[in-house]
């Protein structure tokens, strides 16, 4: 029935009713999200095709799914996926994403920065789920494109679409809180089908992570069966979890050893060595990736998976080609609302690569982990009820006005028994003001710390440090990706693997045919004779800002009508 209260069920009429809810609004600008599901034959054509402007703007309003309409979305994608191959190859021009996790406003204004989807071939690399609070929609919206251009509009798989990080952070949450379990479930049975790889002119090989000691060829990418939840460890991790060995931080300490004494043995990691930040897979080196690229004759690696301030990073650069054997993109602006990054594509076009930025765009504000505003107000309400608590107490007690510092300590004067009991309870109380006072002082400052965190952790020693070691935290990129670094890794895996780290720090080279590689290496550095001599590939790097948006952006005020 119509007239009960909004369900998840599709209301024909949902834009009469929506327009009259509208009128009632304290606050006229603020424009009332959809009050009922989108409605089936609004989403679908006639001819059965899904009206994509529709769904876009349907999101865009914080409208929602009917689940019917949700689980047919979700079901169409499971069977398409399902269908590619682990390993996808396709051709140029192409626009490469990197992360989306959930920030949908930013999604789409990166589907306008890449290229009308109608016309352009588009592959993401995967984390398209959690930190954000719009993985739903963008998981939708994604789908809904792939089911639409099945064979132009490609995704893979990242390391957060699985079931242990979606729980562990906020998209299951999400679903719970949107939908429910089962479509949650869903969800992840279809991320256990979507494909982990692709190539790019046979030339560029895409994945979220890098490289593995276990993939020494293309063809032992073929060889993985991907239809499960992504493993712990092993090839199938590795593509999805590894990182490139940080440059940077190589020449500042000649390796990424935090203990003194490992800094003294250590040398840069130039092949594998076990992936401390993320306490699972690995960081490879130059020589696994020149070693890889050669093997496969490929130019380079395109990758996502590591926040950058510009959106992107250049690695390894080959010195004569200038060419960079390992690309990171990263497509969430403002990643989590604190890291003040710009998000990027790369537009592929035969020789050109060119990069497109963009920052982030306005979006509608949740409470961190869908926090309800009851528990939000808590320390307010807490703050008042110890004052009034306070001000009964001490009105029995002449002595408590005295004792503001709330330490037991100093002059003693030995009270009655029952002053004393009451003595106590007023330290106690003024105690409990001192505390609330300053949750509610920096009680915003630690809400958007608190976004950064799943469970409603926050990172260790900040809060102690008051309010300027909080502010600090989330100033700028730098401290926000620190503070933040924790999440980077597998969680429950923290100090598991130790005994593993100080293994994997020796060389550990492609399981397959290592040695035969480092000998041909050997014989050709020999003067040994190379085959024909190689062309020298040309490509053309550019870099610019996406043209400004041509469709106003959330919370955008509509026009008055005349
Ligand atoms: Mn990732």
């Amino acid at each position: 029935m119509t007239s009960n209260p909004p369900t998840l069920q599709s209301v024909e009429d949902e834009d009469a009713k929506g327009d009259m809810e509208e009128d009632d609004r304290t606050i006229k600008d603020c424009i009332a999200p959809p009050r009922f599901p989108l409605a089936h034959n609004k989403l679908y054509r006639d001819d059965g095709s899904i009206d994509l402007e529709v769904l876009g703007e349907h999101l865009n309003a914080e409208g929602r799914l009917s689940l019917d309409d949700a689980f047919a979305l979700i079901k169409s994608a499971t069977a398409v996926y399902k269908a590619e191959p682990n390993l996808l190859r396709l051709r140029d021009p192409i626009t490469v994403c990197g992360d989306i996790h959930g920030q949908f406003f930013d999604l789409l204004r990166l589907m306008e920065a890449g290229g009308d989807p109608a016309e352009t071939q588009y592959l993401f690399l995967g984390d398209y789920v959690d930190r954000g609070c719009f993985s739903t929609e963008c998981v939708f919206f994604l789908c809904a494109h792939k089911i639409t251009y099945s064979d132009s509009f490609f995704q893979i798989r990242g390391n957060h679409e699985c079931r242990h990080l979606t729980s562990f952070f906020n998209f299951k949450d999400e679903c719970l809180y949107k939908y429910n379990l089962e479509l949650y479930d869903a969800v992840m049975d279809m991320f256990d089908c979507l494909p982990i790889s692709a190539t790019i002119n046979g030339k560029f090989l895409c994945c979220h992570g890098g490289l593995s000691p276990d993939i020494s060829t293309l063809d032992d990418i073929l060889e993985i069966d991907r239809f499960q939840e992504v493993p712990r460890e092993g090839p199938f991790c590795d593509l999805l979890w590894a990182d490139p060995v940080d440059d940077e931080k190589a020449d500042a300490d000649g390796g990424d050893y935090e203990d003194e004494d490992e800094l003294m043995d250590a040398e840069p990691t130039t092949w594998f060595a076990y992936n401390e930040t993320r306490q699972c897979s690995y960081v490879f080196g130059i020589d696994a990736v020149t070693t890889f690229l050669k093997k496969n004759n490929l130019t380079a690696i395109i990758r996502a998976h590591e926040a950058q301030f510009d959106g992107y990073k250049m690695q390894m650069i080959n010195e004569q080609t200038q060419i960079p054997r390992v690309i990171t993109i990263f497509s969430a602006p403002n990643y989590c609302d604190v890291y003040k990054n710009k998000g990027a594509c790369l537009k592929f076009d035969d020789e050109l690569l060119n990069i497109r930025q963009f920052v982030s765009s306005p979006h509608p504000y949740y409470l961190p982990n869908f926090m309800d505003v009851f528990t939000w107000s808590l320390p307010f309400v807490a703050e008042k009820v110890t004052d009034m608590l306070y001000s009964i107490l001490s009105y029995e007690n002449p002595d408590a006005a005295d004792d503001e510092s709330g330490s037991a300590g100093g002059k003693v004067v030995i009270p009655q028994k029952s002053r004393g009991v009451l003595k106590g309870k007023v330290v106690a109380v003024t105690k409990l003001m001192r505390m609330y006072k300053v949750l509610k002082e920096n009680q915003n400052n630690i809400i958007r710390l608190k976004q950064l965190s799943p469970n409603g952790q926050i990172p260790h020693g900040v809060l102690s440090g008051g309010a300027k070691e909080i502010e600090k935290v989330i100033a700028n990129f730098n401290s926000a990706k620190e503070a933040d670094k924790v999440h980077e890794a597998m969680p429950g895996m923290a100090g598991k693997a130790k005994g593993k780290g100080a293994q994997a720090k020796k060389k550990i080279f492609f399981t397959k045919q290592a040695a035969m590689d480092e000998a041909a290496k050997a014989s050709e550095a020999d003067g040994a004779p190379k085959g024909k001599p190689q062309r020298r590939r040309k490509m053309t790097i550019t870099k610019e800002d996406a043209p400004p948006p041509s469709k106003p952006l959330y919370g955008a005020k509509k026009p008055k009508p005349q």
